[in-house]
């Protein structure tokens, strides 16, 4: 009797075994898309004005586009730290792109691989450190070379290979895919542009059609910053004084001697040489047989233009290398998503395309992050999930990349740990908007540094933006943002807007006791960046 009972039960067992895995939907791919620095405002899902940018916006069409995605501290490796650990900075340590990472804390991604996930990450991390939780890495050491770049791998140590960076990520990403990719294994890949990150060298085939684009200007090229604090008078991103000729202009170091032009950094040249000197015979010739003769131009133009001209020019040199290193990070992104679908793979993957940070194209003058001001706070999202995301939807709420490590293990099947201090963001994929939160934190610290961005912290909802700049000042900043959208108008000291300022300076408190946040900590790491002596240029 106690036999059969138990036979009974076995086989009872076995069918509800069966009857899970036959209901359960497969856990599903993800492929987690990030270009380093890639603006909004450069993917055309968002705004064509400046570029058309075709397979990115696929994931919108077939899924959807976060028009209010932001992140928590703008700047590259700090962001990364936010993505891997679902944590703020100063929870996880990475406040800057110089202070390690501390590699003993848990990450998503060592969460996924112990739970059954085939691993992979190909590209710029730039965290001083190797990725752990993956199965299989090629990535750049530091902020990487456009041309010729060596790669740290998982299985082969150092490795200098020949070509364009953007396309041998993705080169590796496909191989890895078709010749690795485990089948009774879901995977989790990281696929991680390099561009469009300064100093924006596109590839060979876009060259001649980038040079030669005119682009409207920003409405705020020539802004003065009047209506504004100390913060942004004295920020070092202005296009024509603080972007380097030789590095970023593409200017031959003999011109800037024949002409009397200075360096505007010390590494001005040294970039250049960095960059353009990486280039093969071949390469180079190919890049001289268009680079030439816009400094032959140059030369003959630069006695006569004045600052306004300098300025103008500028913004196009730049915008030419910046969008034209788009170019290929689009294509590549194609391929990925032709093969996800030549393969049959489309069906059951997650496709998420976003950027460590938001970045100025011009605006205010500038170029560079840092800054909670709009375009360096937002950051592109766009996330397709077939079955699960309606094509073409919108969201419009306040999401972070503090997000996404929570999300994505929830779209796993793996329970995230109790301190992560992000939300999940299915319901909102599934279109389900309420009880989601109305207001975010954020905190950057890298100063005294490169682009010498104050210290901040401050609180975002979808009408105001109200900051607090410290360490060398004591300033407050409020932003009107639906009346002032381009962020033009500091009113806090307005007496209409008392009541906003003392509402807002109560929730931020509040948030930063949820998130663990305080004045010890921003002493802390006063106190341990005054110990290193840093004055940071970002990480080489
Ligand atoms: C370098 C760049 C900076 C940039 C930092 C950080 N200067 O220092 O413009 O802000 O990286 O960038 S460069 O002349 O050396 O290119 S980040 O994306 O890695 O945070
Ligand atoms: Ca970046």
């Amino acid at each position: 009797m106690k036999k059969i009972r138990t036979l009974g039960f076995l086989i009872l067992g076995v069918s509800f075994l069966f009857s899970c895995t036959e209901e359960t939907p497969k856990r599903p791919n993800i492929l987690f898309i990030m270009a380093d620095d890639h603006a909004y405002q450069a993917i055309s899902a968002y705004d064509n004005t400046l570029i058309e940018t075709p397979n990115i916006d696929r994931i919108a069409n077939d899924g959807m586009l976060f028009t209010n995605a932001c992140v928590t501290n703008s700047i590259c490796a700090p962001s990364r730290a936010v993505i891997l650990t679902g944590k703020h900075s100063h929870l996880n340590g990475k406040i800057d792109n110089n202070f390690p990472f501390d590699t003993t804390q848990m990450t998503f991604p060592q969460l996924l691989q112990a739970n059954g996930y085939q691993t992979a990450m190909f590209g710029k991390l730039h965290f001083g450190n190797n990725p752990k939780g993956f199965d299989e890495f090629k990535i750049l050491p530091g902020q990487g070379r456009y041309y010729n770049p060596e790669f740290i791998t998982k299985k082969e140590g150092k490795k200098t290979i020949t070509g364009y960076v953007t396309d041998l990520i993705t080169d590796m990403t496909i191989n890895w895919l078709k010749t690795e990719r485990e089948e009774d294994k879901p995977f989790f890949m990281a696929y991680l542009h390099k561009a469009p990150h300064r100093e924006w060298l596109p590839a060979e085939r876009h060259y001649t059609d980038f040079t030669k684009r005119t682009f409207k200007e920003p409405e705020t090229l020539f802004d003065d910053y009047s209506g504004r604090g100390s913060a942004a008078h004295e920020a070092e991103m202005n296009l024509l004084k603080h972007m380097n000729w030789a590095g970023d202009s593409k200017i031959y170091p003999d011109v800037m001697d024949q002409l009397g032009i200075p360096e505007t950094a010390g590494w001005d040249k040294g970039a250049f040489a960095r960059e353009v000197g990486a280039m093969n015979e071949e390469q180079r010739a190919a890049w001289d047989a268009v680079y030439g003769p816009m400094n032959e131009q140059f030369i003959k133009d630069y006695p006569t233009m004045s600052q306004q001209d300098k300025m103008k020019w500028r913004y196009q040199r730049y915008m030419q290398d910046y969008l034209g290193s788009i170019a290929s990070v689009d294509e590549g992104v194609g391929k990925v998503l032709d093969y996800l679908e030549e393969s049959g793979l489309a069906e059951n993957t997650i496709v998420i395309y976003t950027s460590d940070q938001g970045f100025y194209l011009g605006e205010h003058g500038w170029f560079d992050k840092r800054f909670i001001y709009n375009e360096s706070f937002k950051t592109p999202l766009l996330v397709k999930w077939p079955g699960v995301i309606k094509a073409g939807s919108r969201n419009t709420q306040m999401v972070q990349n503090l997000d996404f490590a929570q999300t994505i293990l929830a779209a796993a099947g793996v329970e995230a740990p109790a301190d992560m201090q992000g939300e999940n963001l299915i319901p909102l994929f599934r279109g389900e908007t309420e009880n989601f939160r109305d207001a975010v934190y954020y905190h950057y610290y890298e100063y005294p540094a490169v682009h010498m961005v104050k210290r901040h912290y401050g609180i975002v909802t979808e009408d105001f933006k109200l900051v607090h700049f410290y360490y060398d000042v004591d300033e407050w900043e409020l932003y009107d943002r639906k009346n002032d959208p381009k962020e033009l108008r500091n009113v806090y000291n307005d007496p209409e807007y008392a009541e906003v300022v003392k509402k807002l300076k109560a929730d931020l408190s509040d948030l930063r006791i949820k998130y663990k946040d305080s004045e010890e900590l921003d002493q802390h790491f006063i106190d341990k960046y005054k110990e290193k002596g840093l004055i940071s240029r970002g990480g080489e």
